[in-house]
């Protein structure tokens, strides 16, 4: 009886001592924004951020190439390489009548984000007014991982949370990192994958304790001749080590976005309809980016204007499990036809124009799921824009 006695009161005593040590994991506030993650004061605004770029119907145009990148665009129609030039280009785009209520975002690059258009007008003012954030390219480009077979990391950590105070107090709401990767017999390696994503998940957190949404962008580079299902496997290897380590890093992942490669064979390999793309891509996603994830913007990457739109579209009409936005972040296969009808001529301006609302247009419904594959195709449109062994 004793012994039933003291067996009774051991069991209650231990009951005690497990509620105490449970008490904070059963009794915290569970606040969905912070659990987890680092607190920042502007969890509630990337939240917001993030998610006003998801909304349907729109998409980022991705017009932040670095002066190298611009030139070479600039240079396929003999423009020069020069500030005056690519405002122009940029003011072209911007003041585009009817384009901007298909965009949500734009990404700029530094020398755009303070810059003004010709009537005197900052472009970070005229892209607000009408509804549509700024954002700005952070990363520093890359350079070769030493000891692998060409594979490569992104700079641009050193002073990016100073550089991204100084972003965000000029009207920038949201950021841009690309780490590259590439499909080969080894590749990407083990080192390659580890350290692009330990570079996103730093970025990111930084980005979010200075108030900039960070776009999470591992691209996978098309060229090469694998297959399909080679693009799905490296895919989801790849996304599946950045969210690991955006996890480790505690990015509040409703105040992110991904942009991702679409899941195709490789640029030497038979092209495969926009639906088989869509099903492989769509798959590749669910199996590896969380819910909690707003919004997935895609890259073009060498893709035609119209392939790049068809394959979104496909993707929005696919019946299947997508907890997140499907849209465009695009910056080829937005720009390509303008581009061209343009030449830096003042007299085509109006031309080039009407060829980027076509593919304003047809991309916003895309998002939507409900392009017809009916745009005028502007010069170009259709044309591959895929360069072999680009280098970035
Ligand atoms: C992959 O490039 C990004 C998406 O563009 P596409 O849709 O054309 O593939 C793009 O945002 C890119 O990162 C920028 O153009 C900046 O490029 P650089 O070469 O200047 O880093």
């Amino acid at each position: 009886m004793r012994v039933l006695f003291y067996f009774i009161i051991l069991i209650i005593i231990n009951i005690i001592i497990l509620n105490f040590s449970l008490y904070p994991v059963l009794f915290i506030d569970f606040d969905s924004s912070t659990m987890s993650c680092f607190t920042t004061k502007f969890a509630d605004e990337l939240i917001a951020n993030a998610a006003y770029i998801g909304t349907p119907g729109k998409g980022i145009l991705a017009a932040d190439e670095s002066t190298g990148t611009i030139g070479k665009r600039l240079a396929s129609i003999n423009v020069e390489n020069v500030e005056s030039n690519r405002r122009a280009l940029r003011e072209l785009l911007f003041t585009t009548p009817g384009a901007l209520p298909c965009l949500s975002g734009v990404i700029l690059f530094e020398e755009t984000l303070y810059q003004k258009s010709s009537n005197g007008t900052p472009f970070v003012e005229m892209l607000k007014s009408a509804g549509v954030l700024p954002g700005i390219k952070v990363d520093k480009g890359t350079v070769e991982l030493a000891g692998t077979n060409g594979e490569t990391t992104t700079q641009g950590l050193d002073g990016l949370g100073e550089r991204c105070k100084k972003y965000y107090e000029a009207g920038a709401r949201f950021a841009k990192w690309r780490a590259v990767l590439k499909i080969g017999l080894n590749e990407p390696s083990e080192l390659a994958i580890h350290e692009n994503a330990y570079g996103l998940a730093r970025y990111a957190v930084i980005c979010q304790e200075n108030g900039l949404v960070p776009i999470v962008e591992p691209e996978i580079l098309v060229d090469g001749s694998h297959d399909i299902h080679k693009c799905a496997a490296v895919t989801e290897r790849v996304l599946a080590a950045c969210y690991k380590a955006l996890s480790d890093h505690h990015v509040l992942l409703e105040g992110t976005l991904l942009k991702p490669n679409m899941v195709t064979p490789g640029s030497e390999s038979a092209k495969v309809a926009p639906e088989v793309i869509a099903e492989h891509t769509v798959r590749a996603l669910q199996r590896t980016v969380p819910a909690a994830v707003p919004a997935i913007v895609f890259l073009s990457g060498g893709q035609s204007e119209e392939e790049a739109t068809r394959n979104l579209n496909a993707m929005n009409q696919l019946k299947t499990k997508k907890p997140w936005f499907l849209s465009f972040s695009f910056g080829r296969a937005l720009q390509q036809s303008t581009l061209k009808t343009w030449g830096g001529k003042e007299e085509n301006v109006k031309k080039a124009q009407e060829a980027f609302l076509v593919r304003c247009k047809a991309n916003s419904e895309a998002t939507l799921g409900a392009y017809k594959g009916d745009a005028k195709l502007g010069e170009g449109a259709a044309e591959s824009l895929h360069v072999k062994d680009y280098k970035y």
